[in-house]
């Protein structure tokens, strides 16, 4: 076992969730090289459409030197392979289920019609068939063995991932490895100096427990994830491991040049939050992006807060750091293992023509006049002696039921009140967090938002405006621990 410097692993702060520790032999930090995954190519294009093909199968990775992790993996990789799509061309994602659960896809970030969102009832079963036909279907719209997921991408470009979103059994399902990124472009990005090819970098982080045959630790109740979905009550907070991956790798290393580079920073843990830090602190993050694509203008950061589900892309020069620097990413949220991410050792001096410009985008401010009615949406636990669950206004989630219904194109005060730490994510359209707790919005709530890091104790104003598609959509806390266990609710558009 790794030491972390004799720190001992403590209670994380600023954390909704229960530390779960590995029992496997783990590598020394920044030994293991940072794997990026790879991008995936089409099957076919026609003059209007990009189609791609995914099986989702079980496969045997070696995510700790020398250690199996058996893994659901979208084409047996963890993370899953990159879909790069050009803004306004449609893409349509054939999803082939070969694993023994049923699973669902959200595209996180998409405007997506409702019949591709990947509604947690509208599940795909498995290729070799289902025996339970009723259990966890909930009266969805159910395929067999595979899917079609038609994405118009009638968007801008961001940084959007896809995921599992399985009623009952989203958190296990996402931990076990069904995540990936999916990249819009479009000709305003493409139009920036901003760096590209391979000094624009994904990193997914997320974090996890691992056993000591290397398989991932996970306290489910139905190991099967056959029958009964959620966590084992000690659990419901969330879990939290004390292993960091990034794009599957443990606390990675990665060689770069003394240059500028585009980092792609996306939280898919269960319910761990992160504040990153470079150290040494020579340079800033510049960030360029969040959830829902460009800022308005760079906006320098010393540190970047991200709460499950959300993403950040921020510009790092490592000109900033004579050659032979070894720059660490760090997290001030964590203690011991996870106060680590991973590390950039700087090579040496390169050519570099990108650079930020002060100028990236047009965001249209949404205004407080604008709105025409103000939602309340109360994100807390169940009081004692209920059932342990999670409420979204005293209401755990019920597939059958509409809990508000929004007209195409108003714009609407979401008010979101909290007892913990909630990540709060809408579906359909992204948003713009108006304040927080009655002053300005936080550092971290710049731009185009579709997931909000709510705090304990706290009230978050956002402006939502949705558009295009009618049809029955989520919100729900993204700590996957809390959305298992009914921390949802819809809303229906028209
Ligand atoms: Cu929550």
């Amino acid at each position: 076992m790794v030491s972390f410097g004799g720190l001992a692993l403590s209670d994380p702060r600023g954390q909704t969730g229960e530390l779960l520790r590995s029992r496997a032999r783990l590598p020394k930090p920044h030994t293991v090289p940072l794997p990026v995954p790879p991008v995936a190519r089409p099957v076919r294009t026609d003059p209007t459409t990009d189609f791609y093909e995914i099986v989702q199968r079980e496969a045997d990775l070696e995510l700790l030197p020398g250690l199996r992790t058996r893994v659901f993996g979208y084409d047996g990789l963890f993370p899953g392979p990159t879909l790069i799509s050009r803004s306004g061309r449609p893409t349509v994602v054939t999803h082939h289920n070969q694993l023994a659960v049923p699973v669902a896809v959200h595209l996180h970030g998409g405007h997506t019609p409702a019949d591709s969102d990947g509604h947690p009832t509208d599940l795909i079963l498995p290729t070799a068939g289902w025996s339970d036909q009723t259990h966890a279907t909930h009266g969805g719209a159910v395929t067999a063995g595979q899917r079609d997921y038609t994405y118009p991408m009638r968007q801008r470009a961001a940084t959007l991932w896809y995921h599992d979103h399985r009623m009952d059994s989203t958190a296990a399902q996402v931990y076990r490895g069904l995540a990936g990124f999916h990249l819009v472009t479009d000709d305003e990005e493409a139009a920036l100096p901003l760096p590209r090819g391979d000094r624009d970098i994904p990193l997914m982080i997320t974090d996890r427990a691992f056993d000591a045959d290397g398989s991932f630790r996970y306290p489910t109740p139905d190991h099967a994830l056959h029958t009964t979905g959620g966590v084992t009550d000690t659990y419901m907070e969330g879990v939290l491991g004390d292993v960091i991956l990034v794009n599957g790798a443990p606390w990675p290393v990665l060689e770069v040049a003394a240059a500028r580079y585009r980092l792609r920073l996306l939280n898919a843990s269960n319910a761990r939050r992160y504040q990153l830090r470079l150290a040494p602190a020579r340079t800033p993050f510049i960030q360029i992006g969040s959830d829902g694509g460009l800022l308005d203008h760079p906006v320098e950061q010393t540190t970047i807060l991200l709460a499950p589900g959300e993403r950040a892309d921020v510009v790092v020069d490592f000109a900033a750091f004579p050659p032979g620097t070894a720059v660490t990413m760090n997290n001030t949220l964590g203690a011991g293992s996870t106060a680590q991410i991973m590390l950039f050792r700087v090579t040496g001096r390169a050519s570099d023509d990108s650079h930020v410009p002060a100028r990236l985008s047009h965001v249209e401010p949404l205004r407080r006049s604008q709105a025409v009615r103000t939602r309340d949406w109360r994100f807390r636990r169940a009081p004692t002696g209920e059932h342990p669950s999670w409420l979204i206004n005293d209401r755990p989630f019920d597939p059958a039921r509409i809990d508000a219904d929004v007209t195409l194109g108003d714009v609407e005060i979401w008010r979101f009140t909290s007892d913990l730490h909630h990540p709060v994510h809408a579906h359909l359209n992204p948003f713009q967090v108006l304040s927080r707790r009655g002053g300005a919005p936080g550092p971290y709530d710049l731009g185009w938002k579709d997931t909000v890091d709510v705090s304990p104790s706290e009230t978050v104003e956002v402006l939502v405006r949705f558009t295009d598609y009618a049809g029955r959509y989520l919100l729900h806390c993204h700590n996957l621990e809390h959305e298992d266990m009914a921390m949802m609710a819809a809303f229906r558009t028209r």
